[in-house]
């Protein structure tokens, strides 16, 4: 079935799968979710290819899940339509996958990206978890890969206060392999998948899964636990009253219920 919300093409032996919902940032909704996961999930098994890239637009890798899809959502459809059950199938994926992030890569746009194994910054490229101010907290790896990659100092600051770290900042603490130049973000990223994609490919597979262990051994319990942690705050009224206040483009007024 062709893809609506994303672009799949294959250059050389690299898998290119743009997302592609410019009008809305590329937020992440349902659709969204699926088809990069699906389109990741055929590149994987393809054997002409060997390694993917995941990128957004110059303004937006991605500005994280559906807002305005999830506003209204009681705990008991988040807990039963489980739409993070799609973000975890990238954990499944042999090859390695790089994201190549331009402009804002914020809350499931962060945590697809930090999903990735490597990741190559545009210098404009920005990086933030601002679910709180919309009621919530990170759902898909935030509160985990993140501290994981830059410590608990900036990842609390990012995850409480809505800090976001620009490229160069991104770079220093650890999240991104390394930032170039706005206009060749995504040839670089090709470059890099190119080149290992033309590695031994079993190897290159024992390599990703063993050094994604190092760092994931105990991920899997604790993105669990923040999954449940993150649904079960669409029983509290802040997060009906966050999210309609971005849709509404108004300040929320939080009452702790
Ligand atoms: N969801 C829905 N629509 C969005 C989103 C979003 N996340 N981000 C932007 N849009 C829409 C805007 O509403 C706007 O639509 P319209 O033209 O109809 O008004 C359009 O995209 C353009 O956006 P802006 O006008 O806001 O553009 P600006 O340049 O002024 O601002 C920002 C860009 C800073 C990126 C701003 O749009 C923003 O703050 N976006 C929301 C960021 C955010 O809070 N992200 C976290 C979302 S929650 C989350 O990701 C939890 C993940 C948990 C796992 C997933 C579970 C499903």
């Amino acid at each position: 079935m062709p893809y609506t919300t994303i672009l799949a093409e294959k250059r050389g032996q690299v898998g290119l799968i743009t997302l592609n919902r410019p009008e809305a940032m590329n937020a992440l909704n349902f659709t969204l979710t699926r088809e990069l996961m699906d389109a990741l999930a055929e590149f994987d098994r393809d054997d002409s290819v060997g390694a993917m890239v995941v990128t957004g637009n110059q303004k937006a890798f991605a500005a994280g899940a559906d807002i305005k899809e999830m506003a209204d959502k009681t705990v008991v459809e988040m807990h039963d339509r489980d739409p993070i059950a799609n973000f975890g199938r990238i954990r499944t994926i042999r090859k390695p996958v790089i994201a190549a992030v331009s402009g804002w890569a914020l809350g499931g746009g962060c945590e697809i990206a930090m999903s990735c194994d490597m990741i190559v910054a545009s210098e404009t490229a920005k990086f933030g978890q601002p679910e709180i101010t919309i009621g919530v907290m990170p759902g898909a790896g935030g509160t985990q890969r993140l501290t994981r990659a830059v410590g608990k100092a900036i990842a609390m600051e990012m995850t409480l206060n809505n800090r976001t770290l620009t490229a160069d900042e991104a770079l220093r603490h650890g999240l991104v392999n390394r930032v170039v130049a706005a206009e060749t973000y995504l040839d670089e990223a090709l470059k890099l998948a190119q080149e290992i994609a033309a590695r031994a490919p079993l190897a290159v597979r024992s390599v990703k899964k063993m050094v994604n262990q190092a760092d994931e051994r105990f991920l899997g319990d604790a993105l669990e636990e923040e999954k449940k942690e993150f649904y079960n705050l669409f029983a509290t009224e802040d997060q009906k009253e966050g999210m309609r206040a971005f849709a509404e483009k108004r300040k929320a007024e939080w009452k702790g219920k």
